[in-house]
């Protein structure tokens, strides 16, 4: 039986097991939209912007593991949900994002809501496809499944003419998929895995440093194993947080720019940096000479060209993290004592001792930090945390008492504002009956509060927890540092929402918090409510979020708290 194009994007997304989609419809892909008008197979949530709606898709991606999927008309619905189709790409999240396109006959005429799609997608996606010939579609549709999820995770756009999805061919779906020229490398090479073990047992001073790969390859339970057995101390990347337990003994907490002391001096002094996952960020390194001076470096990364990329790296091993890692662990087992570093641990649990994370506590105004220590108490320990950009940000990682990876959610490489929140939506959607709560500040929650109404009609109860400190936060605290306090444009005192007002007219419901007890309270009664729910929770206006590595600075010479230096 032939199909239309509109009928085999359907039937390729159910073919997928896709549970929902999320997206916007508009001229150009209204026929995709008539055929899921007529199914039951999958859920559609329509968000209120397409950014939203790209966000969702990742939210739900990185909660569940599973691909998500959004769908975009041309021309402004592709060009509104290019900011979450980069911010995906920057932390390889899995996804295929499907977008309507003027008809093959019209495309270069600057037609009514043109845009050159795959010009504008080609260095924010994984792969992107213009579909030209409805008999291309099936293969398209199943490589795009097979590229999103594949090697290095990310996202692929697959871009469709009017015309193709009104076109008909015979539907037959590929069952497997063989591409000549991608073929990811999934087991690390057996001598290369064997030198590195040797040079762990060699080494005196190793980390661990644990990357947002060590999420996605879904290799945490080996991870685990692997720094239980061995005993040497770790890092996590913010991407990583949660693959190892917050009150993991050996975990010395986050490393880089808002890193503890101990994290990065760890770092400074190692002599050998085992990255699982990781790809030594800006953020992470420091000023680039003055990293990790005395360290050999291995990195395990299923993507070779990561590799070497900002450090030479003496031990490279190209292969999936967890299939490495199982290769890794009998060696381990045989050939490492864990005594061996004894004195490097005591020397990294006496940084920790002398320079905890730590703020100034106060009973007259809420400080961020114990806002989302006390959510760490009070919500359930598998809630589903996101985050959006800025003090808030780097206080939930630096704070909250992750247990599991896939726990945080927050946009890393990218550092994308208005994330938080619709990627809690579609967290939600996938996780069903799990609390989800969104850390977010007065500026970010601002770029895309519309989707209280989508919260509101899918029934998707998320709680915002609004760290408000009146400024733009994380800009602020810049200027005051290397500005000399002139706060240009980040001053957000006279442009504030009545917030409590705003959740209440979409559906949601409101708290003004003041004091702990509000706070508290709030909270409580904002997860029983099973509404959204916003919190303006007004903290400290000049919290600075500390330690602190400045830009381009090497990672010894951090910023850390008055009373210390
Ligand atoms: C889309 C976008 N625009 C601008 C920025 C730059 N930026 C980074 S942090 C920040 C301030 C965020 O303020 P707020 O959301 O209130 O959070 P706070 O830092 O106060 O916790 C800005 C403007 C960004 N990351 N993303």
């Amino acid at each position: 039986m032939k199909l239309t194009g509109a009928q085999i994007v359907i039937e390729s997304l159910i073919k997928e097991n896709v549970e929902v989609v999320f997206g916007y419809p508009g001229g150009a892909i209204m026929n995709v939209y008539d055929e899921i008008y007529k199914q039951n197979s999958f859920k559609h949530i329509l968000a209120k912007h397409e950014q939203g709606a790209v966000h969702m898709a990742d939210g739900y991606a990185r909660a569940t593991g599973n691909v998500g999927v959004a769908m975009v008309t041309s021309g402004p619905g592709l060009t509104n949900a290019v900011t979450g189709i980069a911010t995906a790409y920057t932390d390889s999240i899995p996804m295929v994002i499907i977008s309507g396109q003027v008809p093959t006959t019209a495309i270069g005429t600057d037609a009514f809501q043109e845009v050159d799609a795959v010009g504008v997608t080609r260095p924010i996606t994984k792969h992107n496809f213009l579909v030209k010939d409805v008999k291309d579609l099936p293969f398209i549709m199943k490589e795009a499944f097979y590229l999103a999820k594949s090697g290095r995770p990310g996202p692929v756009h697959i871009d469709i003419p009017k015309d193709v999805t009104v076109a008909k061919t015979k539907f037959e779906y590929p069952e497997k998929i063989e591409l000549i020229t991608y073929k990811p490398t999934y087991k690390g090479n057996k001598r290369a895995i064997k030198r590195a073990v040797d040079a762990i047992k060699r080494a005196k001073k190793p980390v661990f440093y644990v990357g947002g790969g060590a999420v996605l390859s879904g290799a945490y339970e080996l991870v685990r194993e692997v720094v239980k057995l061995t005993k040497i101390p770790t890092v996590e990347t913010l991407m990583a947080r949660g693959v190892i337990r917050y009150d993991c003994p050996y975990l010395l907490g986050m490393v880089g720019m808002h890193g503890t002391y101990a994290a990065n001096m760890a770092m400074n002094d190692a002599d050998l940096i085992i990255s699982l996952g990781a790809r030594f960020d800006d953020r992470v390194t420091g000023k680039l000479d003055e990293f990790a001076k005395h360290a050999d470096i291995v990195h395990i990364d299923i993507d070779p060209s990561q590799i070497g990329k900002v450090v030479p790296t003496k031990y490279p091993i190209v292969g999936d993290l967890k299939n490495v890692l199982e290769d890794m662990l009998p060696l381990l087992i045989e050939e490492i004592e864990p005594e061996r570093y004894e004195e490097w641990r005591e020397i990294l649990n006496r940084y920790q001792e002398l320079y905890p994370l730590k703020y100034n506590d106060d009973d007259t105004v809420i400080k961020p930090q114990w806002a989302i220590q006390k959510t760490g108490e009070i919500a359930p320990e598998d809630a589903v945390i996101s985050t959006d950009v800025g003090q808030h940000q780097m206080w939930t990682a630096q704070f909250y008492p992750f247990t599991y990876p896939r726990q945080l959610l927050t946009s890393g490489g990218l550092g994308t504002m208005g994330f938080g929140f619709p990627a809690a939506l579609g967290a939600k959607e996938g996780v069903k009956d799990r609390v989800v709560i969104n850390f977010t500040g007065d500026g970010s929650i601002m770029m895309n509060i519309q989707e209280v109404l989508t919260g509101y009609k899918y029934k998707l109860p998320v709680i915002n927890i609004i760290l408000n400190n009146n400024y733009l936060g994380m800009v602020r605290q810049w200027q005051t540092m290397f500005y000399d306090d002139r706060l240009s444009e980040t001053d957000l005192s006279d442009v504030q929402p009545d917030f409590v007002k705003l959740a209440e007219s979409m559906g949601g419901i409101g708290f003004r918090v003041k004091t702990k007890d509000e706070f508290e309270k709030a909270l409580k009664e904002a997860i029983e409510s099973k509404k959204v729910a916003f919190l303006d929770v007004q903290i400290d206006r000049r919290e600075d979020v500390l330690p602190m590595v400045p830009p381009n600075s090497p990672l010894k010479n951090m910023l850390i708290f008055k009373e210390d230096k």
